[in-house]
């Protein structure tokens, strides 16, 4: 069906073709044939974004308004292992929520671990905030996991103030535009991090209208520069029950056409993702398929 993107991979090192052949998200021709999954391990989260309800799933990777059952390390193992044997497409295993995956690291590293070890050729992928990122790091190479996504919407902390409430910092809350700057600070360290440690880097921003909407192309240009692999403009999903404060306040998504104005936009300087279909933190096969409901704990017992 998308015959002239076949050369897309083609200009890549080896080394990079190898990790991303395979992989929906991050290679557009892949995802034609490769399936992921997530699995829900991670429930806490330790910023606010204006954006989330946390009675739904993460918006970092994940399409608000369904609420996904939370599994522990071991229901989570024995899951993929039940998907690997039905779906040969799945190729990674992501995990991206339903709150941030490494302000729960126990629970995403103890997966991530017994994955590697009782399935080493699927591809392990994680979605973050980055709050938590820089002191994580090693971790993240030590666990084989070679696709790291950050959510970043901002490099101002004026607009970050306007995106963030608070932050969960040092076992304090922090709020306002100081929350922001730390925010960022640790989203920028952590993708410098695993850029010079060889990670892929894909850099997810939620596309905000009248808030962010003029600064992402240059959030593109930075990213980029620092070694950023891909750039995913999401669209903001602004419905009432989603936002703790967007919500209430009106606040609207972006037209379809804005969305793709920003992602030209942004193009002129970096690789765009436009195959995104803003999953679920537990969603199951191709992108734009969700076979969750075929897997349920109850099912695969
Ligand atoms: Fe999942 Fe995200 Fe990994 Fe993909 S999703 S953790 S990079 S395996 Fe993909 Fe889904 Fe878009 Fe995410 S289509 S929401 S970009
Ligand atoms: Fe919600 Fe995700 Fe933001 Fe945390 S990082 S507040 S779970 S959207």
């Amino acid at each position: 069906a998308c015959g002239s993107r076949q050369d897309e991979l083609a200009h890549l090192p080896e080394a990079i073709r190898a990790k991303v052949h395979n992989h929906p998200c991050f290679s557009e021709e892949a995802h034609h044939h490769y399936a992921r999954m997530h699995v829900a391990v991670a429930p806490a989260c330790n910023i606010q974004c204006h954006y989330c309800n946390r009675k739904y799933d993460c918006a970092n990777e994940s399409r608000p308004g369904v609420v996904s059952e939370v599994l522990t390390p071991e229901q989570a193992v024995k899951k993929v292992l039940a998907v690997a044997a039905h779906i040969p497409q799945m190729s990674v295993l992501g995990i991206a929520g339903p709150g941030d995956p490494l302000a729960n690291p126990e629970r995403t590293l103890a997966t991530f671990r017994a994955l590697s070890e009782k399935a080493p050729d699927i591809k392990l992928c994680l979605s973050t905030n980055g709050l938590a990122l820089p002191g994580l790091v090693d971790e993240i190479c030590a666990h084989n996991i070679d696709h790291v996504t950050i959510t970043i919407n901002c490099l101002d902390p004026d607009i970050g103030a306007e995106i963030y409430p608070w932050i969960f910092w040092n076992h304090r809350r922090i709020k306002g535009r100081r929350a922001a700057e730390i925010l960022i600070e640790q989203q920028q360290k952590g993708l410098e991090a695993l850029v010079a440690r060889g990670v892929l880097v894909k850099v997810n921003s939620v596309m905000i209208p009248g808030v962010n909407d003029a600064h992402l192309a240059e959030v593109s240009r930075v990213v980029k520069a620092k070694g950023a692999f891909l750039h995913n403009v999401m669209p903001l999903i602004a419905k009432p029950e989603h936002g703790t404060f967007y919500g209430l306040m009106g606040q609207r998504g972006p037209t379809p056409q804005e969305l793709r104005d920003l992602q030209d936009a942004c193009a002129g300087d970096m690789r765009m993702m436009r195959h995104c279909r803003q999953c679920r933190a537990d969603a199951v096969g191709m992108l734009g398929e969700d076979r969750s409901a075929d897997f349920t704990l109850e099912k695969i017992a």
